[in-house]
């Protein structure tokens, strides 16, 4: 409040005082005549301070929403053991996604972000006709090998499996043995550079070519060698097969080895021994590969499992 005591020759004076100095809507709180006959007024007037608060007044409106979700998705994560990397990159597309669409659960807010952080194929994809299985011994190369071979038996699309094993000799017995029991025919081919011509006379004959190559220890180069030559002979889908229980760390090196030599889809096995899916994520976003199928089973019969961000989703979150 703005006060003044105005001193003039008379009442009317001191209003067009009080009128100009403080503006109309001043008040007069007190008057005295004194005895020099001019008057003395005080008049007040309340200062512009206009508490109603205007929108853009407001404070920021705090979200009521609980932020738990975030931090849930984020404790599941650790319990995988999904690399930082990777972890970080998962929260914070999954923190926009969130911020796009608040009101959608935490289970659909991961199927978007895994949909947009890693690709997703099916293992009887037919743009890719010949499919050459790559990975560590007993990775279940030739196990997810015969599983795709059931699958294509059941969309009754003609397959052929080539075997270019020649490291382990009943290896390819067993292979040969599935491949007899599903009908499919069975061709050995140890040589590399028989690979090519070997393939381009399947082609002809079958909708689908699946390739088993030998199981290799990726930290020796003259393994590694083996299967790039066979790779090097031709085109193809290039599937690594990894055990989802391995130790992320490792199966990220390791990955990133086959990765090198043509490696382009994951293939994520045994994980109906693991809990954990964190190998898989970090292998997939780290070494950019598309998921075409995993293995849940050792049975033949029940065949490879589809793989898609709702299914990896809903394992995230199993574990919360
Ligand atoms: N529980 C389970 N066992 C599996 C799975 N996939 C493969 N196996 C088993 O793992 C073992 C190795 O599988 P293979 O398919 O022979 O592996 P590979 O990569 O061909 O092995 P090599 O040819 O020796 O390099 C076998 O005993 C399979 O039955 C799976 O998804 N779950
Ligand atoms: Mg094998």
């Amino acid at each position: 409040m703005k006060i003044k005591q105005i001193s003039a020759a008379n009442m009317s004076e001191a209003l067009a005082i009080i009128k100009s100095e403080l503006g109309a809507d001043a008040a007069i709180i007190s008057s005295e005549k004194k005895a020099d006959g001019t008057i003395l007024v005080m008049a007040a007037v309340d200062e512009d301070t206009d508490l109603s608060f205007e929108i853009e007044d407001k404070p920021e409106e705090v979200s009521t929403k609980p932020i738990f979700e975030l931090q849930k998705l984020r404790e599941c994560l650790d319990y995988h053991g999904v690399l930082d990397v990777v972890k970080d990159k998962i929260l914070a597309t999954a923190r926009d996604i969130e911020r796009q669409f608040p009101l959608k659960d935490e289970g659909e807010i991961l199927t978007q972000t895994l949909s947009k952080l890693y690709a997703y194929s099916d293992i009887l994809d037919m743009r890719h006709p010949v499919k050459l299985f790559m990975g560590t011994s007993g990775s279940g190369k030739s196990t997810a090998i015969a599983k795709t071979a059931t699958q294509a038996k059941f969309q009754k699309i003609s397959c052929c499996i080539i075997s270019t094993d020649n490291v382990r000799a009943g290896a390819n017995k067993q292979l040969e043995a599935f491949a007899k029991i599903l009908e499919t025919d069975f061709y050995f081919c140890p040589e590399e550079k028989a690979l090519l011509q070997k393939v381009k006379e399947a082609k002809e004959r079958y909708g689908l070519v699946l390739i088993d190559t030998p199981g290799i220890n990726p930290f020796i180069d003259k393994e590694v060698l083996k299967v790039e030559n066979f790779c090097r002979q031709i085109k193809g889908q290039f599937i690594l097969t990894m055990d989802s229980g391995r130790n992320t760390i490792e199966a990220v090196e390791i990955a990133e080895i086959f990765a090198e030599i043509g490696a382009k889809y994951l293939l994520p096995t045994r994980l109906d021994l693991t809990r954990r899916i964190g190998t898989v994520l970090s292998v997939a976003a780290c070494c950019d590969m598309s998921f075409c199928a995993a293995s849940v089973s050792s049975s033949i019969a029940n065949g490879l499992s589809a793989i898609d961000a709702k299914s990896l989703s809903r394992l995230v979150l199993s574990a919360a």
